[in-house]
């Protein structure tokens, strides 16, 4: 594995003297730098980050260290989302101490939709994890993530127990109801961001959604396809640095925008005919507990 750097010997047969930094900066386009790389991994680590100056190098060194005990081929995604904070610097000094931290940035703070979709596009990975940046994961239980990744498309951890304010598991617990009336999903905690996939998942789900419904639609939209779901508990812990910004009013009312959007599609769907729906999903496993997912599996 290797970053776009040292992929472009044509730089220095040219004589470019510029700097590691300056090219990789120079590489950027559309609001978005990449590495150029051939190789894929066998999985994928996908950080969405907004103003988390104060977690990254605990995020990252974690990553880095717990993803080399676990699989050792792999590569590290971050995505800045437009972060006004000195993310930007920190992650560009990551990258350029290991080959195997890329980054992708956002000009401007898109949303937490769009940079999850920005960091599973820019994935190469045969398996595709995302967390989130604010350390309130514990990023050990990949453990239990990959132990299922040979028996199931999508395996997604619950939070058990969830440590967040009340509020935030009253709108969770009104939210999964109205999921599940309008769509019939049926998993225990939507919007966990610990959830890892199958690279054909990412490759044929369409992901529309910029703001935080996008856990909802990659759920809905797998469940159609038929993709089979595992879910594993996982634990959690209060955010210690920065401002959690999950339940603020503009967040949900874009998550309520983009949930009306997405089940007009569907209704659309469903009125051209069968097999366009996410109607019913035989392989959906809502609580499994795998049977075959190996002597390192947690049973949950
Ligand atoms: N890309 C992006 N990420 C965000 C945004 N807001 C929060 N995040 C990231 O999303 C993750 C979860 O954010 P947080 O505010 O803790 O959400 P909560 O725990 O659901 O309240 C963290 O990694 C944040 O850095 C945003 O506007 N854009
Ligand atoms: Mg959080």
């Amino acid at each position: 594995m290797s970053s776009a750097l040292d992929l472009q010997p044509e730089n220095a047969a040219m004589g470019d003297t510029s700097t590691r930094a300056e090219r990789r900066r120079a590489q950027e386009h559309d609001g978005e730098y990449n590495v150029l790389a051939t190789a894929r991994p066998r999985l994928s680590l996908v950080f969405p980050v907004f103003d988390e100056a104060h977690n990254l190098d605990a995020l990252l060194g974690a990553a880095q260290q717990i993803a080399s005990g676990l699989e050792p081929d792999f590569e590290i995604v971050v995505v800045d989302d437009g972060s006004r904070d000195g993310s930007a610097k920190i992650i560009d000094a990551w990258c350029e101490a290991d080959a195997r931290i890329r980054a992708v940035r956002h000009a401007s703070n898109t949303g937490y939709g769009a940079a999850l979709r920005s960091g599973l596009r820019a994935a190469r990975g045969e398996l595709v994890f995302f967390s989130d940046a604010d350390l309130q994961f514990d990023l050990a239980d990949l453990e239990q993530l990959l132990c299922h990744a040979d028996d199931f498309d999508i395996v997604a951890g619950y939070r058990a127990p969830r440590s967040d304010p009340w509020h935030r598991h009253l709108i969770a617990w009104s939210w999964g109801a109205l999921v599940r009336f309008l769509f019939g999903l049926r998993v225990r905690d939507i919007d966990c961001a610990f959830k890892m996939f199958r690279r054909e998942v990412i490759e044929s789900i369409p992901i529309a959604s910029i703001g935080a419904f996008v856990n909802t639609e990659i759920l809905v939209r797998a469940r159609a396809s038929g993709f089979r779901i595992h879910q594993v508990p996982v634990s959690h812990r209060r955010r210690r640095h920065g401002e959690q910004t999950g339940a603020k009013p503009r967040v949900i009312l874009r998550a309520i925008l983009e949930l009306s959007t997405l089940f007009r599609e569907l209704q659309r769907a469903r009125r051209k005919g069968p097999g366009t729906t996410p109607a019913q999903c035989p392989r959906l496993v809502p609580r499994a507990i795998s049977e075959a997912g190996g002597s390192r599996c947690r049973e949950g």
